[in-house]
């Protein structure tokens, strides 16, 4: 076997962000970037050699490029085994599944997940852990610390190393490491069929429900097909967008109002009738997104509906542990957790933040205000997972969606929330506006907007309550006595300019105002927001670029 060793330079700029490193691709197709970064990730993981990775990634383009060189770097880093995704596609919540079955040392995911892909999109790689979920920041620290120092990579080469045949089913050899490529959807399906009851709602289906899951061009397309048409039996083209597409068809595969056009003029159509249930997912599969006729899902809500009704589904029996939710979401769940007595936490942003809470088990269901919903059957978000949530929970209710988010909202009152984004501002305006921010946040308590008084205004650190590791800088946030919130942060997962997030919530307990627009609602929120941080005058916008 010829290992080559392939001296290099470090690049400065090789810090995973909110969910791993996130770059255009031209600059994962510099000479050695891409290797460098695969080579910290094993310099930094303990006892490698000889044990069994997963690979795969979102279909996006450069996605088999980098898993040829992954396998032959794998293969020189003295790894015996590694399980590729057929097609080298793998979901996120896929990943994470066949890791946690097939009791895999860890796994590696190509994706960017919702950011652009095609050769002037975006790449991306991130590493996740043994239980299945993305490396803790401890971790993943120490592969930027990694790459800063790094000389030289492992390699095999030669031309008695032929490519992998990432389309053939089976077990082939790299060098002495063994590389078999599984089918993708299988052992996930698998896992779904045990959690959900699959007969319910076959019934459901048979009956006459309609649905339209929107894959986006992304790689739930095969998941969606084999679980909702093959083995729910929902009518054939139930599934739209559903070939991966290395460009995702040109469009952005991000599941919210804006992005996700097509599925939107589906349920909201000028005229005619629109389908029961509507829903989609991202580049990478791990986001959701939920509609009914006519009417829109915030995640935030759908985090309290399904932990308010998890126990009612087979795999989840045993009730509600606990909750997680980041902290920008909305503090729906707080009130969910409340009522059943469990605890709840508030975790900075990113999944990772997640994995220990689920591991203790002092909580199995979590989720983020960015269309991210996830349970401890994975340590992932998982999109279809959560629609396979709503369907049994339409099935078991024999209510359609808004007649479940309706009795949630009479029964626990309401949280208007939306998110403002501000994407590609000049890294220094969102410096300058921070840095003033942090300056002013100190003297806020006690300050009184509207109808209304701050009553806690911070830098959000968090404790993680099983290790104790301790994230400071997590986003500003600012509580007023009305419950009502505004939080700031800064995206970790852009890869042009800055983006600036500022989301809103305020709860409203009075069913006779829980069908107000939610942008009205908010707006004096809106306002104070741009009071206190100069966001107009600072970054020269005068509105957002999305909002959801
Ligand atoms: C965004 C979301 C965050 C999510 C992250 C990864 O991060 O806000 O909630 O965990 O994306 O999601 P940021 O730092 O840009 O706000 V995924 O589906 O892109 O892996
Ligand atoms: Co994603």
């Amino acid at each position: 076997m010829t290992v080559q060793l392939v001296s290099t330079q470090p690049f400065d700029d090789q810090r995973p962000g909110t969910s791993g490193l996130r770059k255009k691709v031209s600059v994962f197709q510099q000479a050695h970037y891409l290797e460098n970064f695969v080579q910290s990730v094993f310099d930094s993981l303990d006892n490698l050699k000889g044990q069994t990775l997963v690979l795969g990634g979102d279909g996006r383009y450069y996605n088999r490029d980098a898993i040829q060189t992954i396998l032959k770097m794998a293969s020189a880093n003295d790894i015996k085994k590694i399980l590729v995704g057929g097609g080298g596609l793998l979901s996120t919540p896929a990943v994470s599944a066949i890791i946690r079955k097939h009791q895999a040392y860890g796994g590696l995911i190509l994706s960017a997940s919702h950011n652009p892909g095609g050769p002037e999109g975006d790449f991306g790689i991130k590493y996740n852990i043994a239980n299945g979920g993305p490396a803790p920041e401890k971790l993943t620290e120490a592969i930027f610390a990694r790459s800063q120092h790094i000389s030289e990579y492992k390699i095999l080469s030669g031309e008695e190393f032929n490519e992998i045949d990432l389309d053939r089913l089976g077990v082939q050899s790299l060098g002495d490491m063994e590389v078999e490529i599984i089918d993708p959807v299988n052992d996930y399906a698998d896992l779904m069929s045990q959690l959900f009851d699959f007969d319910l709602i076959k019934t459901l289906f048979s009956e006459g429900f309609t649905m339209v899951f929107d894959a986006m061009h992304a790689i739930t397309g095969p998941y969606a097909r084999e679980i909702l048409e093959n083995r729910l039996g929902a009518a054939s083209g139930t599934v739209i967008n559903g070939e991966p597409l290395e460009d995702f068809g040109g469009g952005h595969p991000d599941p919210n109002l804006v992005h996700a056009k097509e599925l939107v003029e589906r349920l909201f159509p000028v005229e005619g009738d629109a389908p029961d249930f509507g829903a989609a997912s991202d580049g990478d599969g791990d986001r959701n997104m939920i509609l009914g006729k006519r009417f829109y899902v915030t995640p935030s809500d759908s985090l309290a509906v399904l932990a308010a009704n998890l126990d009612s589904f087979p795999g989840y029996s045993n009730g509600l542990l606990g909750v997680a939710r980041s902290m920008p979401s909305s503090m729906a769940v707080d009130r969910v957790a409340e009522k059943m007595g469990v605890e709840c936490f508030e975790t900075p942003t990113g999944w990772k933040f997640f994995g220990n809470l689920l591991d203790s088990q002092r909580i199995n269901i979590c989720g983020e205000e960015s269309f991210g919903t996830g349970s401890d059957h994975v340590r992932e978000k998982d999109g279809v997972w959560a629609v396979l949530c709503w369907l049994n929970l339409i099935a078991l209710r024999k209510q359609s969606v808004e007649g479940i988010m309706r009795a949630h909202w009479r029964e626990y009152g309401r949280n208007y929330y939306t998110r403002h984004d501000y994407e590609n501002i000049k890294q220094s305006a969102a410096q300058k506006l921070f840095s003033d921010l942090r300056n002013k946040v100190g003297s806020l308590v006690g300050k009184c907007y509207g109808d209304s008084d701050i009553i806690l205004a911070d830098d959000f650190q968090y404790t993680d309550p099983v290790d104790n590791s301790i994230s400071e800088g997590q986003g500003i946030r600012i509580l007023f006595k009305s419950d009502a919130r505004i939080i700031f942060r800064l995206s970790g997962t852009g890869t042009q300019g800055a983006t600036l997030r500022v989301y809103f919530e305020r709860y409203e307990k009075d069913a006779d105002f829980h069908d107000v627009d939610t942008q009205a609602y908010l707006a004096p929120l809106i306002q104070y927001a741009d009071d206190i941080a100069c966001i107009k005058d600072t970054t020269g916008r005068l509105i957002p670029d999305v909002i959801t």
